[in-house]
């Protein structure tokens, strides 16, 4: 993909009204739309959501997150126990060929743990997924008011 048409992607994702189903980032098989970390301050921790879809004939698996903004990034997922929320780490997502996986709250999301900079809501956060198979993608994340759903 050249330079400019990547530009117009993302001019046209910011000119789209919030809620739109336009992918954000894609590469490969792999396409990501829907996505958002919450707003937290200096210390505090984020976590990141998404919608992640894998077009291709083959499964793939998102194996890692990183971010600059963060000490520490971890791929987490959340159950609820009685009627307490716990969250533990996974070693990754698997993603059958054709699968759409959501990463939103009460489920998969991606923990922004101990913020170097605050993250002001209306702002972006700048994080990358690892694939197995399709490899690097960085997306600008927008940072929305906390309790907000996608
Ligand atoms: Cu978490």
């Amino acid at each position: 993909m050249n330079k400019f048409l990547l530009g117009s992607l993302v001019l046209v994702f910011l000119l789209s009204a919030c809620g739109t189903s336009a992918p954000m980032a894609s590469k490969g098989a792999i396409e990501i739309t829907a996505s958002f970390a919450n707003a937290v301050g200096v210390g505090e921790n984020s976590a990141a959501f998404m919608s992640i879809k894998n077009n291709g004939s083959e499964a793939d698996t998102l194996l890692k997150a990183s971010c600059d903004a963060a000490m520490m990034v971890t791929i987490m997922d959340s159950k609820m126990e009685g009627d307490v929320m716990s969250m533990s780490d996974v070693s990754g997502i698997e993603m059958p060929a054709g699968s759409t996986v959501e990463l939103k709250s009460g489920g998969y999301h991606i923990m922004l743990m101990d913020l170097k900079q605050e993250l002001k809501a209306g702002s972006t956060i700048s994080i990358t997924l690892e694939f197995a198979k399709a490899g690097k993608i960085t997306l600008d994340l927008p940072v929305n008011a906390i309790g907000s759903m996608p």
